[in-house]
């Protein structure tokens, strides 16, 4: 078991890209890490920099943050809309209500949400001509009003350590996740612990352990094919000895059809138990919104079986299909606390149903 503490502070990270770690041997580790290659990590200097207050972030509204992300759906969706407009005013009439039908479902906000919106149209505008801003409107009013419930902050207690523990399936975005969140925490000035529970692969300890560095928040590690409840039980015993505002547990991918990885998962809930009766305080699913919403929907069962309090969608950026947080929120009877916009540590925002029907629909 190694602790790795942070001995400089954030604003030095533009000395260094790369963590200096026990091996000695930083360079070699980061060829074998397949996660380490991509352009978020190598490009430490830069965002390091930019870290606390992104420029983009500080000048933006949330709406427009959104918009910026969600623009490949918000492309694909006005496009096919300005395309029902023959005229200024179009005629409410089946073909109609069938053409608009299939457009929303082209944005995956899947068929409840645009049958919906179709009864709405029909019941306003039936045998009427109708514009496109009023449709428009619409369109928005609903998404709003039905994901009204569906979105939620971190639950977290006024207690020391409030405990997150992260789970989902392999490569859903769990490691980056858990990055933009303790960047997020320590910028509003949290202490952060991190523990490496993916002892799977080298190179997912070594992944979060980049990201702590850059962050500046500390981490506790286990070696390779280590039980991860061990190292659930260090950083508790650290976070609660040395009194940290917040420790994230990172899991390793795995599928609720998985017994014995879904048995492990148990077990490390107990092990966070054993130092804080009340953890984990927060259970995210990470779900990618890019793996379409059949994979999405099967992750219903993994949710339930480990007790999942919020989800973060990830990868919404990377989709043209930006509706499918509709169907997630419906299905799965959990708040969507987050939303990962992209692969940089400001890249993550919380999720709110009005700014969000905003930014696809208008
Ligand atoms: N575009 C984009 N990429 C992301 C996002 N979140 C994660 N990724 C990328 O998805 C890949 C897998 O992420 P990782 O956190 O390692 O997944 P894990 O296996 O669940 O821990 C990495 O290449 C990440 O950079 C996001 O919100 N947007
Ligand atoms: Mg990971």
């Amino acid at each position: 078991m190694i602790f790795w503490k942070k001995k400089k502070p954030a604003s030095d990270a533009t000395s260094s890209t790369i963590p200096e770690d026990s091996s000695g041997n930083p360079q070699e580790q980061l060829q074998d890490s397949q996660p380490l290659s991509n352009a978020p990590l190598s490009d430490a200097r830069a965002e390091s920099t930019a870290a606390n207050v992104p420029a983009q972030e500080a000048t933006t509204t949330k709406v427009g943050w959104f918009k910026r992300v969600l623009q490949k759906t918000n492309d694909l969706f006005r496009t096919d809309i300005r395309d029902l407009w023959k005229s200024e005013g179009e005629l409410v009439d089946d073909e109609f209500l069938s053409k608009l039908y299939a457009i929303l479902i082209r944005t995956d906000m899947g068929p409840n949400m645009a049958t919906k919106i179709k009864d709405s149209i029909h019941d306003q505008y039936r045998a009427r001509k109708v514009h496109q801003e009023d449709v428009l409107k619409v369109i928005r009013d609903r998404i709003s009003e039905s994901l009204k419930s569906k979105g939620g902050t971190l639950n977290l207690p006024d207690t020391k350590p409030a405990v997150i523990l992260v789970v989902g399936v392999n490569g859903s975005g769990k490691t980056t996740s858990i990055a933009k969140l303790a960047h997020r925490l320590t910028n509003q000035g949290k202490r952060v612990l991190l523990a490496a529970g993916d002892t799977f692969r080298a190179a997912a300890v070594e992944q979060l352990k980049i990201w702590a560095d850059r962050i500046g928040c500390d981490i506790v590690l286990g070696d390779q094919g280590s039980d991860p409840a061990s190292v659930a039980f260090k950083a508790m015993q650290r976070a609660v000895a040395e009194g940290y505002d917040v420790c994230i547990v990172d899991t390793a991918g795995r599928l609720q059809t998985q017994g014995h990885l879904m048995q492990q998962l148990e077990k490390i809930k107990r092990v966070l138990q054993k130092h804080v009766e009340t953890a984990p305080h927060e259970v995210l699913l990470v779900l990618d919104a890019t793996a379409g919403q059949n994979a999405i929907s099967q992750a219903k069962g993994f949710s339930e079986a480990a007790g999942c309090t919020g989800i973060v969608l990830s990868k919404l950026d990377g989709t043209a299909k930006g509706g499918v947080i509709i169907p997630i929120a419906e299905q799965f009877g959990l708040p969507v606390k987050f939303v990962g916009l992209g692969e940089k540590l400001p890249d993550l925002q919380e999720f709110s149903p009005d700014d969000f029907a905003a930014a696809l629909f208008s």
